[in-house]
């Protein structure tokens, strides 16, 4: 029987989160990006080395990156993107030297994942990331001031935003604005509310087939060198799964992904299944969806979400909420079988608890949560293992 490579975010040196934990956590393989170099700026090999050493005197390997991030003048195709391409694939060239063949990327314009609240508070005292779509509107009317923003929303909606709006002080202004723009962990930028209108206003032009095309463009450039060097490519899809803030988003859907590996059907070509972004939209079936895909899927990021009939969604246990998280192991485990290959899984965010409520941590990244989130799915994938494969 073929099971994954269990792996663990890590944002590096100063991750309060530690390797040590990490080992005793269980994980044998480390997510981890080189955060300190600027965005655009090639990764060299004396710096990845570094981080390898660090990773391998704890007794862990960096099984994948995650990310290397896509300037966004490669997003909108101006500026010096050629030269942030070459810098790229030099990267690819330097991480493939030191042996580390998985990367994770993602093609959202300016925002990186997006949450209102990071300190939801479930029934049990834990604290969970939550996506309100009343805040995030109200955000987008009333705080942003987006121009054009009136004709994206039902007058249901905005009458909605504004009770919203009405109800906040100003306490409660200035932590929506934070949540928003200020950077989620891994979030490569962090801006100002006039900061962040500058960078909605790049993309008035480029609805989401330039941004596609920009993209195709993008892997067209570096899936050959990925596959010189055995290097596997790993998109991230959008979360949420849906265009916000007049953006447009890309890669929310199977047929978006479908529509990468049709313009270019590199070996390298491939996805980071996040359960948790998919699994936000209804109609995506995500253990058929993983099956379909399972040729493709390079990486994969393990939770659930749970939706309400209003657009709001917070993060749920790994093992609840919508994601049909024994199905997607079922599914998981067939396409290892199949590809006779350990694919490497993320316990993917997980909730504030225990002794981390009483600590400063990364939003999603504190320890305990995950480790709860590791420990019920490996021992159901290899619950489910024993039992179909011996
Ligand atoms: C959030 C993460 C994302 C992801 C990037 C990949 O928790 O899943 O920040 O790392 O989108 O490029």
């Amino acid at each position: 029987m073929i099971l994954s490579e269990q792996t663990w975010r890590w944002y590096g040196p100063n991750d309060p989160v530690s390797l040590a934990n990490i080992r005793q956590a269980g994980a044998t393989g480390i997510v981890t990006a080189l955060h300190h170099v600027k965005n655009g700026e090639i990764w060299s090999v004396d710096e990845i080395r570094k981080r390898v050493g660090m990773i391998e005197d704890a007794g862990l390997k960096w099984s994948v990156v995650e990310s290397i991030p896509v300037h966004e003048h490669i997003k909108t195709r101006e500026g010096n993107f050629a030269q942030y391409i070459e810098n790229y694939k030099e990267s690819i060239r330097n991480l493939a030297m030191c042996d580390v063949r998985i990367v994770t990327y993602n093609f959202m314009p300016v925002l990186d994942w997006t949450r209102t609240d990071l300190g939801y508070i479930m029934p049990d005292g834990s604290k969970a990331l939550r996506f309100e779509r009343a805040a995030f509107m109200a955000f987008d009317l009333f705080i942003l001031k987006r121009p054009g923003a009136e004709k994206e929303y039902s007058a249901e909606d905005q009458a909605k935003a504004k009770n919203r709006y009405s109800e906040m002080s100003q306490a409660d202004k200035d932590l929506l604005i934070r949540n928003m723009i200020a950077g989620l962990p891994g979030a490569e930028e962090s801006f100002t509310l006039e900061e962040f209108q500058a960078q909605l206003d790049r993309y008035k032009n480029i609805d989401a087939e330039t941004l596609r095309k920009n993209l195709i463009l993008f892997l067209k450039e570096i899936a050959p060198v990925a596959d010189e060097l055995g290097v596997k490519l790993a998109i991230h899809p959008d979360d949420p799964p849906y265009s916000i803030l007049g953006l447009p988003r890309i890669l929310s859907t199977e047929e978006d992904f479908e529509k990468l590996v049709k313009a270019v059907p590199s070996e390298s070509n491939g996805l980071c299944f996040c359960t948790g972004s998919f699994g936000v939209r209804a109609d995506n079936a995500l253990p058929d969806m993983m099956r379909r895909l399972g040729q493709k899927i390079n990486f994969v990021h393990l939770r659930s979400t749970q939706r309400d009939a209003e657009g709001n969604f917070y993060e749920a246990n790994h093992l609840e909420g919508d994601v049909n998280m024994y199905e997607v192991m079922k599914a998981f485990l067939e396409i290892q079988q199949e590809r006779k290959l350990s694919i490497p899984f993320r316990p993917d965010h997980g909730h504030q608890m225990i002794d981390d409520l009483n600590k400063k941590t990364n939003p999603g990244y504190s320890c305990i949560g995950r480790l709860r989130g590791l420990a019920e799915l490996r021992g159901l994938e290899l619950g489910i293992g024993l039992t179909l494969y011996k």
